[in-house]
Protein backbone atom coordinates (compact mmCIF):
# COMPACT_ATOMS: atom_id res chain seq x y z
CA UNK A 1 0.00 0.00 0.00
CA UNK A 2 1.58 3.21 -0.81
CA UNK A 3 2.14 5.84 1.68
CA UNK A 4 0.06 8.89 1.50
CA UNK A 5 1.82 12.09 0.80
CA UNK A 6 1.85 15.90 1.15
CA UNK A 7 3.48 19.02 -0.55
CA UNK A 8 6.78 19.65 1.39
CA UNK A 9 6.37 22.67 3.21
CA UNK A 10 9.35 24.83 5.16
CA UNK A 11 11.66 24.13 2.47
CA UNK A 12 13.89 27.59 2.36
CA UNK A 13 15.94 27.85 -0.94
CA UNK A 14 19.29 30.15 -0.42
CA UNK A 15 21.66 31.07 -3.25
CA UNK A 16 24.74 29.54 -2.91
CA UNK A 17 26.57 32.25 -1.67
CA UNK A 18 24.17 32.07 1.11
CA UNK A 19 24.38 27.83 1.82
CA UNK A 20 28.16 28.36 2.29
CA UNK A 21 28.21 31.44 4.07
CA UNK A 22 25.27 29.10 6.74
CA UNK A 23 27.26 26.24 6.57
CA UNK A 24 30.57 27.79 7.55
CA UNK A 25 28.84 29.85 10.36
CA UNK A 26 27.11 25.98 11.69
CA UNK A 27 30.65 24.59 11.34
CA UNK A 28 32.52 27.94 13.06
CA UNK A 29 30.10 27.55 16.13
CA UNK A 30 30.37 23.48 16.46
CA UNK A 31 33.93 23.65 16.37
CA UNK A 32 34.24 25.98 19.33
CA UNK A 33 32.43 22.95 21.23
CA UNK A 34 34.72 21.19 23.79
CA UNK A 35 33.76 18.26 25.92
CA UNK A 36 34.32 19.61 29.68
CA UNK A 37 34.57 17.60 32.88
CA UNK A 38 34.63 20.77 35.17
CA UNK A 39 30.91 22.32 35.46
CA UNK A 40 29.68 25.32 37.58
CA UNK A 41 26.39 24.70 39.78
CA UNK A 42 24.25 27.35 38.00
CA UNK A 43 21.10 26.70 37.52
CA UNK A 44 19.62 26.54 34.21
CA UNK A 45 15.90 26.58 32.89
CA UNK A 46 13.77 23.72 32.17
CA UNK A 47 12.59 25.31 29.08
CA UNK A 48 16.39 25.24 27.75
CA UNK A 49 16.68 21.09 28.32
CA UNK A 50 12.89 20.97 27.11
CA UNK A 51 13.69 22.68 23.76
CA UNK A 52 16.80 20.39 23.38
CA UNK A 53 15.21 16.98 24.08
CA UNK A 54 12.57 18.63 20.83
CA UNK A 55 15.60 19.37 18.66
CA UNK A 56 16.85 15.71 19.41
CA UNK A 57 13.81 14.22 18.46
CA UNK A 58 13.31 16.01 14.66
CA UNK A 59 16.23 13.50 13.98
CA UNK A 60 15.62 11.14 10.75
CA UNK A 61 14.82 7.81 12.80
CA UNK A 62 14.05 4.04 11.35
CA UNK A 63 10.80 4.17 9.72
CA UNK A 64 10.34 7.41 11.38
CA UNK A 65 9.99 5.18 14.90
CA UNK A 66 11.60 7.62 16.67
CA UNK A 67 13.51 4.91 19.41
CA UNK A 68 14.52 7.04 22.16
CA UNK A 69 13.08 8.54 25.67
CA UNK A 70 15.21 11.27 27.38
CA UNK A 71 15.30 11.42 31.13
CA UNK A 72 16.14 14.87 32.48
CA UNK A 73 17.23 14.99 36.01
CA UNK A 74 18.27 18.08 37.73
CA UNK A 75 17.07 16.07 41.33
CA UNK A 76 20.05 16.42 43.77
CA UNK A 77 18.82 12.95 45.60
CA UNK A 78 18.75 11.44 42.15
CA UNK A 79 21.70 12.96 40.94
CA UNK A 80 23.85 11.70 43.68
CA UNK A 81 22.65 7.89 43.41
CA UNK A 82 23.48 8.32 39.75
CA UNK A 83 26.60 9.63 40.57
CA UNK A 84 27.38 6.53 43.45
CA UNK A 85 26.38 3.98 41.16
CA UNK A 86 28.64 5.77 37.93
CA UNK A 87 31.43 5.65 40.68
CA UNK A 88 30.91 2.18 41.77
CA UNK A 89 31.27 0.89 38.02
CA UNK A 90 34.37 3.02 37.12
CA UNK A 91 35.99 2.13 40.14
CA UNK A 92 35.89 -1.78 39.04
CA UNK A 93 36.53 -0.38 34.80
CA UNK A 94 39.64 0.93 36.08
CA UNK A 95 40.89 -0.74 38.40
CA UNK A 96 40.21 -4.81 36.76
CA UNK A 97 38.07 -4.29 33.56
CA UNK A 98 39.55 -2.16 31.36
CA UNK A 99 42.65 -3.64 29.14
CA UNK A 100 46.12 -2.11 29.04
CA UNK A 101 45.22 -0.81 25.60
CA UNK A 102 42.23 1.25 27.07
CA UNK A 103 44.12 2.81 29.96
CA UNK A 104 46.60 3.65 27.51
CA UNK A 105 44.37 5.30 25.08
CA UNK A 106 42.37 7.10 28.20
CA UNK A 107 45.86 8.82 29.39
CA UNK A 108 45.67 11.61 27.62
CA UNK A 109 42.09 12.60 29.07
CA UNK A 110 43.20 12.03 32.67
CA UNK A 111 39.96 10.52 33.68
CA UNK A 112 39.89 8.35 36.57
CA UNK A 113 36.98 6.46 38.63
CA UNK A 114 35.86 10.42 40.64
CA UNK A 115 32.33 11.61 38.81
CA UNK A 116 31.72 15.06 40.93
CA UNK A 117 29.92 16.65 38.14
CA UNK A 118 27.71 14.16 38.17
CA UNK A 119 26.30 15.86 40.91
CA UNK A 120 27.79 19.12 40.71
CA UNK A 121 26.24 19.86 37.10
CA UNK A 122 22.71 21.09 37.24
CA UNK A 123 21.21 18.70 34.51
CA UNK A 124 21.95 15.10 33.49
CA UNK A 125 19.81 13.82 30.44
CA UNK A 126 19.62 9.86 29.98
CA UNK A 127 19.14 8.80 26.44
CA UNK A 128 17.75 5.74 26.18
CA UNK A 129 17.43 3.39 23.26
CA UNK A 130 14.09 1.31 22.37
CA UNK A 131 14.20 -2.01 20.30
CA UNK A 132 10.35 -2.19 20.40
CA UNK A 133 8.27 1.09 19.77
CA UNK A 134 6.87 2.21 16.87
CA UNK A 135 5.67 5.76 15.36
CA UNK A 136 2.73 6.61 17.56
CA UNK A 137 3.30 6.58 21.61
CA UNK A 138 1.66 3.12 23.14
CA UNK A 139 2.90 0.75 19.67
CA UNK A 140 4.80 -2.34 20.25
CA UNK A 141 6.64 -3.25 16.78
CA UNK A 142 10.03 -4.04 16.13
CA UNK A 143 12.01 -0.92 15.50
CA UNK A 144 15.06 -0.83 12.93
CA UNK A 145 18.12 1.35 12.94
CA UNK A 146 17.93 2.04 16.54
CA UNK A 147 21.59 2.42 17.28
CA UNK A 148 21.74 5.00 14.07
CA UNK A 149 19.33 6.62 14.98
CA UNK A 150 19.20 7.76 18.70
CA UNK A 151 23.36 8.70 17.86
CA UNK A 152 21.87 11.25 15.54
CA UNK A 153 19.27 12.45 18.03
CA UNK A 154 22.41 12.56 20.39
CA UNK A 155 24.29 14.72 18.33
CA UNK A 156 21.41 17.16 17.49
CA UNK A 157 20.58 17.47 21.17
CA UNK A 158 24.61 18.28 21.89
CA UNK A 159 24.31 21.16 19.18
CA UNK A 160 21.84 22.61 20.20
CA UNK A 161 23.16 22.71 23.91
CA UNK A 162 26.03 23.97 22.42
CA UNK A 163 24.49 26.64 20.76
CA UNK A 164 21.96 27.40 23.85
CA UNK A 165 25.79 28.11 25.39
CA UNK A 166 25.60 24.72 27.48
CA UNK A 167 28.90 22.42 27.63
CA UNK A 168 28.09 18.79 27.93
CA UNK A 169 29.95 15.89 28.17
CA UNK A 170 29.19 12.33 26.79
CA UNK A 171 29.75 9.85 29.93
CA UNK A 172 29.37 6.53 28.94
CA UNK A 173 29.87 4.68 32.43
CA UNK A 174 30.11 0.85 32.05
CA UNK A 175 27.87 -0.97 32.19
CA UNK A 176 25.35 1.59 32.34
CA UNK A 177 22.37 -0.66 33.38
CA UNK A 178 21.98 0.60 36.36
CA UNK A 179 20.61 3.92 34.76
CA UNK A 180 17.20 2.05 33.91
CA UNK A 181 16.55 1.49 37.28
CA UNK A 182 17.71 5.11 38.94
CA UNK A 183 15.66 6.55 35.81
CA UNK A 184 12.32 3.73 36.17
CA UNK A 185 12.53 2.71 32.78
CA UNK A 186 11.40 -0.25 31.02
CA UNK A 187 13.98 -3.27 30.63
CA UNK A 188 13.55 -3.38 27.38
CA UNK A 189 15.47 0.04 27.02
CA UNK A 190 18.86 0.53 26.76
CA UNK A 191 21.10 2.98 28.13
CA UNK A 192 22.62 4.69 25.70
CA UNK A 193 24.66 7.62 26.96
CA UNK A 194 24.46 9.78 29.98
CA UNK A 195 24.87 13.51 28.91
CA UNK A 196 26.46 16.26 31.49
CA UNK A 197 24.63 19.33 30.98
CA UNK A 198 25.72 23.25 32.17
CA UNK A 199 28.15 25.89 32.53
CA UNK A 200 31.20 25.17 32.48
CA UNK A 201 32.99 26.08 35.81
CA UNK A 202 34.88 29.26 35.80
CA UNK A 203 38.31 27.21 36.09
CA UNK A 204 37.36 24.80 33.89
CA UNK A 205 39.94 23.38 31.94
CA UNK A 206 40.02 20.03 28.71
CA UNK A 207 42.72 18.17 27.50
CA UNK A 208 45.21 19.15 25.21
CA UNK A 209 44.83 16.00 23.23
CA UNK A 210 41.45 16.61 22.15
CA UNK A 211 41.90 20.09 20.98
CA UNK A 212 43.49 18.60 17.89
CA UNK A 213 40.83 17.08 15.21
CA UNK A 214 42.08 15.60 12.01
CA UNK A 215 42.08 17.36 8.47
CA UNK A 216 39.37 17.02 5.75
CA UNK A 217 41.92 15.01 3.76
CA UNK A 218 42.48 12.59 6.55
CA UNK A 219 38.51 12.15 6.85
CA UNK A 220 36.97 12.05 3.75
CA UNK A 221 37.59 11.30 0.02
CA UNK A 222 35.29 12.99 -2.46
CA UNK A 223 35.31 11.66 -6.27
CA UNK A 224 33.59 14.24 -8.33
N1 LIG B 1 33.76 5.44 31.17
C1 LIG B 1 35.04 5.80 31.73
C2 LIG B 1 36.17 5.61 30.79
C3 LIG B 1 36.18 6.41 29.55
C4 LIG B 1 36.14 5.77 28.34
C5 LIG B 1 36.24 6.47 27.16
I1 LIG B 1 36.35 5.44 25.41
C6 LIG B 1 36.36 7.86 27.18
O1 LIG B 1 36.46 8.59 25.99
C7 LIG B 1 36.41 8.53 28.41
C8 LIG B 1 36.30 7.80 29.58
C9 LIG B 1 35.01 7.22 32.31
O2 LIG B 1 34.03 7.94 32.05
O3 LIG B 1 35.92 7.62 33.02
Amino acid sequence: MPGQLTPLTGYTELRPDESLAASQDFFRRMASRRTVRDFSPDAIPRAVIETAIRTAATAPSGANHQPWHFVAISDPDTKRHIREAAEMEERAFYKEKASDEWLEALAPLGTDDSKPFLQIAPWLIVVFSQKRGGPRPGDDLKNYYVTESVGIATGLLIANLHLAGLATLTHTPAPMTFLTEICKRPSSEKPFVLLVVGKPAQDASVPVHSLVKKGLADISTFND
